[in-house]
């Protein structure tokens, strides 16, 4: 199981957990190794190793698979589904789509859990987006550029595993993530402000080769899928719970964590409305049917 974050970040957790229980599950007959921190693969490359069967089982980030298909990257739009509530529902419009997508490129989907609210971490504060002009972004995501360039920001793609060396070097000065990533990269190090926009919530998905998953006996796929199901649940409330824990953390090492000014949240609803027309333009007739049975659920 190739995972891209620390291995004490929650999803991390919540997977060693998942494995833990197919371990005991199946007594001992199904093991799983988390290899967390990117240690086996770099975050973008975990799907294609997963689809080829390089790793049997990753865990990726949706969001990051914008370009290749814009339904992967539904979850990261700003303010399209910015709360948990409205992520679950999000997820329900997207998973049946996700599935068949996987299926057709020989993987399965085990389960998905959302990252915490995204919002926005700088060294100087923030009044208005025009505040973000020309500052080094990191980037995580094709949606988390776009919103670099909207803004007149500089973008940077650097993902987590790297994110606190590039803040050191200085070769970013913003981003734009979760109170979980703030934490785990010691964001507080090189960053004084949070805006807690609450933005969206990206899903992490995890996933399996499915000729690996097929070479299983039923029972031992049965454990599996009960253990993804039991993690999803759990991986839900636990992200509701690390939101609250690590705002405080924040604070308590010294980060101002700031509610946006009307201003910033207008700017930024603007990027989202952008956002989602540049989206709906791209992801066609799929994309609307999905935009769709989300707004009416
Ligand atoms: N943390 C990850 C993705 C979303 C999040 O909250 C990151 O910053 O790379």
């Amino acid at each position: 199981m190739a995972a891209a974050y620390p291995a004490t970040n929650f999803h991390s957790v919540n997977l060693q957990q998942f494995a833990d229980d197919v371990d005991k599950a199946t007594a001992g007959k199904l093991k799983i190794t988390v290899h967390a921190g990117a240690s086996l693969f770099k975050a973008p490359e975990i799907k294609r190793a997963v689809q080829g069967g390089q790793v049997q089982a990753g865990e990726i980030i949706f969001a990051n698979f914008q370009n290749e298909w814009q339904i992967y990257g539904a979850d990261g739009l700003p303010f399209l589904a910015d709360s948990y509530a409205e992520s679950n529902k999000l997820y329900a419009a997207q998973k049946p789509l996700i599935e068949k997508k996987l299926a057709e490129q020989g993987m399965r989907l085990l389960y998905a859990v959302p990252w915490p609210p995204q919002g926005i971490y700088t060294k100087k504060p923030l009044a208005s987006a025009a505040d973000l002009k020309g500052v080094k972004w990191r980037a995580y995501s094709p949606a988390t550029s776009r919103i670099a360039e909207l803004v007149g920001a500089q973008p940077v793609t650097v993902q987590a595993a790297e994110l606190s060396q590039a803040l050191a070097t200085g070769v970013v000065e913003a981003t734009m993530t979760s109170g979980a990533t703030g934490v785990d990269s010691k964001l507080f190090e090189n960053l004084k402000y949070y805006y807690d926009m609450q933005a969206w919530l990206p899903k992490n998905g995890v996933l399996v080769n499915k000729q690996a998953f097929d070479a299983l006996d039923k029972a031992t796929q049965g454990a599996v899928l009960k253990a993804a199901a039991d993690a999803e649940a759990r991986g839900f409330a636990a992200s509701q719970k690390v939101n609250v824990d690590t705002l405080e953390k924040l604070k308590a090492y010294g980060m101002q964590v700031v509610t946006p000014s009307p201003q910033l949240k207008a700017d930024m609803k603007k990027v989202g409305d952008t956002m989602l027309k540049e989206w709906l333009d791209k992801a066609g007739p799929e994309g609307k049917i999905l935009i769709d049975a989300f707004k009416k659920s």
